[in-house]
């Protein structure tokens, strides 16, 4: 029997719109991959001519997930352009915002997104809530609302959804597939730690807005500073916000991880056999200061799974090209010298991706001309292996309670455990900003924005914006001639790790990481969901022209007046 291909269309939950197609052999084994983005971002051309100063806002809507990354980096990269240097507080309170995000981003992701990849909602309900309740203890001697009682009210609130036929977010799961494990009882304690997941997201939203102002799309930033001066000034706020983080870390710790090691558990023969396992090539930028010398993030570039010779990010490094992406100009090019000029080529005439030939609204991001991993499991492997302080005993720990080496990290599952990993890293490294703050305030530097004057900056610069977020790596790119913006370019983590096929055909990363997956029913191809959705993927961070049936994506009329 010849091979087979499978389309998932869209394979995200939320964020955006993902087309995965794979070609299958006789032992439904993935021997290709192709991932193609179906949307076209216009923003970068949004921004040409603009004054440099607001492109920050009019940036942060490639996307509404990762809510003031884009605002950052964008603000970032024209400071950076202009030499300008934000005031200490300033940073302090980018970063609280930033790594309230990536906690928030983080168990959204896990419980929303994922999570149903590996838990059966339907399951949960012939759960015992008694023997539920005994289970959740082998996973943290304090489990995150386990009671008997609670469960029941969990169940109640399920099968009023499945009684009324409306699974409404539940209807879409392969319900049922041989591929669920998770006992009921493990199911139920999932489902309920789901649902307060909500609520803690919910928190997470306040917590970024009391800075941000508002979230997604906030406020408070600007060139040179940030305006919650009133926020950073006031207890109360800074309590508030303490708080939220406070009690988010105990879920993280009582509810996010102990489910993890349950997964873990459960599903170890995949994490034994690599399911998920890229290419090996990681790339972080590293980054967040805090308190003397404390850095959060370490950078590095890694080769090849080879951990013992980490090299050190260059940006210089980078390049996008476009040789299997629908634009014109296949060159390889730096970000500072990226175009953006759409060159749509269409599908098969069977409505197929074109396999040989463009296929994705995705640019092909590479470093040294190699395509690279980027997000939490770059980050985690990289820490640990650079002996980071924040982050090789957290690593540490979860290798010790689940028996993982470095190696299984690279997987589906490692993805998942590197990222619970990292929000727990960064929920208790939170308070080491805010008491940087503190200490400022309490020596009267009350400072949040430096002076100047945009008459006297140059006329002609470039500069660029590069921080670690929650998927990864975010680089924004900035020219300005003639004080207006010349050429712009975001090349975000997703961009990355969706990446379809180079020049020399080297797959992108999702690619790469679904072959060699065997799927245990091709027409329901739960494994491939579970390889991509490990990413995170956040194809919103490529949108802005949508195509409801997958044509008719040729013609574009983007004016400078053009709101977003
Ligand atoms: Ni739209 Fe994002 C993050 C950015 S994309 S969510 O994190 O930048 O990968
Ligand atoms: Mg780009």
């Amino acid at each position: 029997m010849s091979n087979r291909k499978i389309v998932i269309d869209p394979i995200t939950r939320i964020e955006g719109h993902l087309r995965i197609e794979v070609e299958i052999d006789e032992n439904n084994v993935v021997r290709e991959a192709w991932a193609s983005g179906q949307l076209f971002r216009g923003i970068e051309m949004i921004l040409k001519g603009r004054d440099p100063r607001d492109a920050g806002l009019i940036a942060q809507r490639i996307c509404g997930v990762c809510t003031n990354v884009h605002y950052r980096a964008s603000i970032s990269a024209v400071e950076h352009a202009y030499g300008i240097v934000p005031p200490p507080n300033a940073e302090i309170i980018r970063n609280l915002v930033t790594l309230a995000l990536f906690v928030q981003d983080h168990i959204v992701h896990y419980y929303h997104l994922h999570s149903l990849d590996y838990t059966d909602v339907v399951s949960a309900l012939e759960a015992d809530s008694g023997k539920a309740n005994s289970h959740a203890k082998l996973f943290h001697p304090y489990p995150y609302r386990t009671s008997a009682g609670h469960f029941e009210s969990v169940k109640e609130k399920l099968s009023a959804f499945v009684k009324a036929g409306r699974l409404g977010l539940f209807a879409n799961g392969y319900w049922g597939h041989q591929g669920y494990r998770l006992t009921p009882e493990e199911n139920l304690i999932h489902m309920s730690h789901y649902i307060e997941a909500l609520h803690v997201q919910r928190e997470l939203s306040k917590a970024v807005a009391i800075f941000a102002g508002k979230t997604p799309h906030p406020q408070n930033l600007i060139v040179g500073g940030v305006t919650s001066v009133a926020d950073m000034l006031n207890p109360q706020r800074l309590n508030d916000f303490m708080f939220i983080i406070k009690d988010t870390r105990d879920f993280i710790k009582r509810a996010y991880i102990p489910d993890m090691k349950m997964i873990i558990k459960a599903y170890g023969d995949e994490i034994k056999r690599g399911d998920g396992r890229g290419s090996g090539n990681f790339l972080a930028c590293g980054g967040y200061n805090f308190g003397k010398d404390g850095v959060l993030f370490e950078d590095g570039v890694v080769s090849g799974h080879d951990f013992d010779h980490i090299e050190k990010f260059d940006e210089s490094k980078i390049t996008e090209e476009a040789s299997r992406s629908w634009y014109e100009n296949d060159t390889s090019l730096s970000p500072y010298k990226g175009e953006t000029v759409p060159f749509y080529t269409d599908l098969n005439p069977d409505g197929s991706l074109k396999s040989e030939g463009k296929y994705s609204w995705v640019k092909a991001p590479r470093y040294e001309g190699k395509p690279m991993e980027v997000g939490p499991l770059a980050r985690m492997m990289i820490g640990y292996s650079k002996n980071a302080p924040a982050i090789q005993p957290y690593m540490q720990r979860f290798m010790d309670d689940t028996g993982m080496t470095l190696i299984d990290f690279s997987t589906t599952m490692g993805r998942m455990a590197a990222r619970a990993v990292e929000a727990e890293i960064c929920c208790d490294y939170i308070f080491g900003f805010v008491s940087d703050l503190i200490e400022n305030i309490k020596y009267y530097d009350e400072e949040t924005w430096t002076k100047y004057l945009f008459e006297e900056l140059p006329k002609n610069a470039q500069g660029a914006g590069i921080y670690e977020v929650p998927r990864g790596v975010l680089g924004h790119f900035v020219r300005i001639e003639d004080g207006k913006i010349a050429n712009y370019q975001a090349v975000v983590p997703t961009t990355w790790n969706a990446s379809p096929k180079d020049a020399e055909n080297h797959r992108g990363p999702y690619e790469e990481s679904l072959i060699g997956i065997r799927l245990a029913d091709p027409s329901a191809p739960l494994e491939v969901l579970r390889v991509v959705h490990s990413f995170d993927p956040c194809l919103a961070c490529a949108v802005h022209v949508i195509d409801a049936k997958g044509r008719e994506l040729s013609r574009y009329k983007v004016s400078s007046i053009c709101t977003v």
